[in-house]
C-alpha cells in the first residue's frame, strides 16, 4: 500500500483545446503526476450534453487524448482513458441520481448558463454533475485539480458522496477541489470578462487553441482587448482585466512571481511589448507539444492501444467500487 494521494480529473472532447485548459488544468496535472496516483479522463459522455456531430466527437476524443499525452501525461505514471470505455461511469451515475435531490442540480451555475435561452434542454445537461461525481468517487479520489469554473461541481460531488455515506454507510472518500492560484481562470482575449472556452474557440480572437500556428498565436495576442491606459501591473480592477489576463498567462508559463513579472515589463513601451512577450512564451511552450501531438496522431493504432491499457487499469479500480455501491444499495450482484 502507498499513501500517495489519489487524483482524478477530466476534460470534455467538445472542441479544440485552448490555453485555459492547458494552464488551468493539464499543466498542473503533468507537473504533479509523479507525486500522486492519477486518473485522467477524456469525458466523452459529458460531451454528449452539447450534442456534437458523431464523427466530430470520435475525432475530438482521439485528438484530445493525443494532446494530453503530448502535454506530458505519462502512461507509465498516470492512467489516461476514455470515459465511455469504462461502463462503471454511466452506471454509477444512475445509482447516484437516486440519492441526488433535483434542486441541487438546478442550482448549478453552469447548468443555468448553458441552458439559458435554449428552447430544448436535455436531461443530460442537468444531470452532468452527477455523472461527474461518479467519475470522481469511483476512484476514491482525494484531489480534483480543475479550473475555477468547475469548483461548484466538485463541491456538489462532495455533497453527493456525503449523502450516500449517510444513507448507506461509509463508502466514498470526500474529494477536494484543487484550483491553481494563477491560471485557474484564463479569460477570453476578445472579451476579458468571460472565461476562455473551447466552445467559443471558433470565434475569431477569443481563444488561443493549443494547436494554433505560431503566427496565429502572435496575431491573436496582438489583437487582445486591453484598456486605454499603459500601466503594466497586476490588478483586480475590471478595467484592467485584459492586461491582468496577459500578465497571468505570462506568470504561469514563466513560473515567475508577480513582482518579477512586473519587473520584466518596467521598461516596456506599452501594451504592444507586453503582448509580444506573452505571445513568445506561449509559442515556446506550445510548439513542442504540437510536434509531439503530430507524432502521436500519425499512429492511431498505438494511440488506441494506450487508451485501451488506460481503460483496463481504470476499470480494475472502478468496477469493485461499483459493486460495493450496488451491494450497499440492495442490488443483487450477478
Ligand atoms: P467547454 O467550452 O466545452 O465547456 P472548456 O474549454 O470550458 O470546454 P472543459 O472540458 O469544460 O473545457 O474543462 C477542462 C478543464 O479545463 C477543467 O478543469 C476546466 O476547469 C479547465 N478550464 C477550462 N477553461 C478554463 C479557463 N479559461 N481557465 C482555466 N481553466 C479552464
Ligand atoms: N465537467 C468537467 C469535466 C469533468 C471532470 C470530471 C473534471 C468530467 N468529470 C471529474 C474533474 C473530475 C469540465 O471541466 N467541464
Amino acid at each position: 500500500m502507498t499513501d500517495k494521494k489519489i487524483v482524478f480529473s477530466g476534460v470534455q472532447p467538445s472542441g479544440d483545446p485552448q490555453l485555459g485548459n492547458y494552464l488551468g488544468a493539464f499543466k498542473g496535472w503533468v507537473q504533479r503526476q509523479t507525486e500522486k496516483t492519477n486518473y485522467f479522463c477524456v469525458v466523452d459522455l459529458h460531451a454528449l450534453t452539447v450534442t456534437p456531430d458523431p464523427e466530430d466527437l470520435r475525432t475530438q476524443t482521439r485528438e484530445l487524448a493525443a494532446i494530453l499525452f503530448a502535454s506530458g501525461i505519462d502512461p507509465y505514471q498516470s492512467t489516461l482513458f476514455v470515459q465511455s470505455h469504462v461502463t462503471a461511469h454511466a452506471e454509477s451515475c444512475w445509482l447516484l441520481n437516486c440519492v441526488t435531490p433535483i434542486g441541487w442540480l438546478e442550482r448549478m451555475t453552469q447548468f443555468k448558463d448553458k441552458s439559458q435561452g435554449q428552447e430544448r434542454v436535455s436531461t443530460g445537461l442537468l444531470d452532468y454533475p452527477v455523472l461527474m461525481a461518479g467519475d470522481i468517487i469511483l476512484y476514491d479520489a482525494n484531489e480534483v485539480p480543475v479550473g475555477e469554473d468547475q469548483k461548484q461541481h466538485v463541491e456538489l460531488a462532495r455533497d453527493i458522496a456525503a449523502r450516500f455515506n449517510r444513507i448507506y454507510g461509509d463508502l466514498f472518500v470526500i474529494p477536494e477541489p484543487v484550483i491553481p492560484e494563477t491560471g485557474g481562470r484564463v479569460m477570453g482575449l476578445n472579451d476579458p470578462t468571460i472565461k476562455m472556452s473551447k466552445s467559443y474557440s471558433h470565434i475569431r480572437g477569443h481563444a488561443i487553441r493549443m494547436l494554433d500556428e505560431p503566427d496565429e498565436i502572435q496575431r491573436s495576442f496582438m489583437r487582445a482587448v486591453t484598456d486605454s491606459g499603459n500601466e503594466i501591473r497586476f490588478s483586480d480592477d475590471v478595467e484592467k482585466s485584459g492586461v491582468n489576463n496577459l500578465l497571468g498567462i505570462y506568470k504561469v508559463i514563466t513560473g515567475k512571481s508577480e513582482s518579477e513579472v512586473e519587473k520584466d515589463f518596467e521598461d516596456a513601451r506599452g501594451y504592444g511589448d507586453l503582448k509580444k512577450a506573452v505571445a513568445e512564451v506561449v509559442i515556446d511552450e506550445l510548439s513542442p507539444i504540437k510536434e509531439k501531438y503530430q507524432e502521436l496522431m500519425s499512429d492511431v493504432v498505438e494511440l488506441d492501444r494506450l487508451l485501451k491499457v488506460g481503460a483496463e487499469q481504470a476499470e480494475s479500480v472502478a468496477l469493485p467500487k461499483l459493486s460495493q455501491m450496488k451491494e450497499k444499495m440492495g442490488l443483487i450482484l450477478s
